[in-house]
């Protein structure tokens, strides 16, 4: 890390935000990783580029009626201007002001969510600042490395070449992700800049963080900053993409907080293409990933939905039962990722980021799909269940309960799964969620039904009719 020149001018503003930092950094005490999104709902809508009015209108017509836990929202500092959205991932400051919308928009958003039972957690980019020059979303004048009223030069790691070597840990986070100016997360006025971003976001009532390009931030930083924070059990989900024989491993971030395990998302779209869902009797932990108490999963994210490294939104009835798969499963805390539809890469979300209605202007809305929102309630019925009763058909049928609250069966057959299954649940009637028909368990926990191809069954005790 770069040794911080003594004697430099710095602005007032940035003078105050040092104190304000260092103030926080007298916080003692490691702090507490948090299991899960607070409280039993553990299922995070990604609202991705989303306007902050939108989301206010989703928490309460949709994610709070529905079950979700949180909302997430799109990184709310400066950006780069544009309508790109890897703009959001180039901050210019930690001015509150982008076109998803204000400060105020943004409290709006978070008193509205909070009043829905629906937390918020934040998308913090804190790796890193620009790769360009220019104006930014709020209006802040700046050029690569200088970035008035938040971070000179002085503050910018000392490796200004772009990443080359993932094997090497020094060069993975020192040096520029992408040619994105990179901070120097060891030194105290940058962890006591970002610390005082965070705390500035926790005093609009945020509950938590995605923390962007953890993996390019050394442990030890991200638990200094952490620990500066005013909320010590705040929800904090890391980005690290596991990589094979790469320096950097994820499971060194399970112990500031929770830790998104990529390998969830990218063995999911090979098993439901191409191998046989009867191999994921046992995943999760039995596949190797990291214990599922700390691990943020999810089927899509913004990246992999365009990269190719998971299923996306294109990929029709399998994408949709991975998402019942994994509400289902009692495996890390599910992220449902809900986007936008796009030919091109870059292209930023609709009209700005306001949502007329879902499934309009090109807005998917996976968090309102019938076959995923029903899976939140199910899966906040079973928690705290693990898994009873596996079944498969050696091939791509699969069944499992959860106890005695719940029950689901997926069928990637190109025919229909015609069966008793077998359950722990009491006897009685039960809604299927997914077909939206009756099912009635006999005294031994049994059901016959036929579950069309590509389709789902699932039932659980907080839906006893349709
Ligand atoms: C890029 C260039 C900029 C350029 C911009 C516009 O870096 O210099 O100005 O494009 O052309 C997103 C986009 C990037 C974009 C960036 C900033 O995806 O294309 O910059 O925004 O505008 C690694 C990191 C991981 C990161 C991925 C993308 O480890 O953290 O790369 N993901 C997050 C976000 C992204 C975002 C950023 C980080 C940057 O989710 O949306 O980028 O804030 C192996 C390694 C992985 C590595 C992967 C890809 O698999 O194991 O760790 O992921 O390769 O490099
Ligand atoms: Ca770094």
């Amino acid at each position: 890390m770069a040794a911080r020149k003594t004697g430099v001018r710095r602005p007032l503003a940035a003078t105050l935000a040092l104190a304000a930092g260092v103030a926080g950094g007298l916080v003692a005490g490691a702090p507490q990783a948090q299991a899960a999104p607070p409280g039993g709902k553990d299922v995070t809508a990604v609202l991705f580029e989303w306007e902050y009015a939108s989301v206010a209108k989703a928490c309460t017509d949709q994610l709070g009626p529905d079950g979700y836990g949180a909302v997430q929202v799109s990184p709310p500092q400066e950006r780069l201007q544009g309508e790109a959205w890897w703009a959001a991932y180039q901050p210019v400051s930690y001015k509150i002001g982008t076109r998803l919308g204000d400060r105020s928009a943004f409290k709006n958003m978070v008193d509205t969510c909070h009043s829905a039972g629906v937390k918020v957690v934040a998308d913090a980019v804190i790796n890193h600042m620009t790769n360009a020059s220019g104006t930014g979303s709020a209006g802040s004048r700046f050029t690569k490395y200088d970035y008035p009223g938040t971070y000179s030069r002085f503050d910018m790691d000392n490796c200004q070449a772009s990443i080359s070597n993932y094997q090497d840990r020094w060069n993975t986070q020192n040096c520029e992700l992408g040619g994105l100016a990179d901070l120097d997360t060891g030194e105290e006025y940058v962890r006591g800049r970002i610390a005082t971003y965070l705390n500035d976001l926790l005093s609009l009532g945020v509950d938590g963080f995605r923390v962007d390009a953890a993996k390019h931030i050394p442990v030890d930083d991200l638990k200094n900053i952490k620990s500066r924070l005013n909320k010590q059990d705040v929800y904090w989900k890391q980005e690290t993409l596991y990589g094979a024989n790469e320096a950097v491993s994820p499971s060194e971030y399970t112990a500031v907080g929770d830790a998104q395990e990529f390998r969830y998302a990218w063995d999911l779209k090979r098993v439901f293409n191409d191998e046989k869902l009867a191999y994921l009797k046992n995943y999760g932990e039995g596949w190797g990933y990291m214990p599922g108490s700390k691990s943020s999963v999810f089927v899509t994210n913004h990246d992999t939905e365009r990269h190719g490294q998971s299923l996306n939104y294109k990929d029709g009835a399998k994408y949709t039962l991975a998402h019942v798969f994994m509400l289902a499963l009692p495996y890390g805390s599910p992220d449902v990722h809900s986007g936008y539809e796009f030919s091109n890469n870059d292209a930023g979300s609709p009209d700005g980021g306001h949502v007329k209605a879902c499934y309009n202007d090109g807005w998917k809305c996976q968090h309102a799909w019938p076959e995923i929102k029903s899976m939140v309630k199910f899966r906040n019925a079973a928690h705290g269940k693990g898994m009873t009763n596996w079944w498969d058909n050696g091939n791509d049928a699969i069944a499992f309960g959860r106890g005695d609250k719940a029950y689901v069966v997926i069928n990637h057959e190109g025919h229909a799964v015609n069966r008793t299954f077998q359950t722990s649940l009491a006897a009685g009637t039960y809604c299927d969620v997914q077909g939206r028909r009756t099912v009635n368990v006999n005294g031994s926990g049994q059901f016959t039904a036929s579950v069309a191809p590509d389709t789902a069954l699932a039932l659980h005790v907080g839906a006893r009719k349709c």
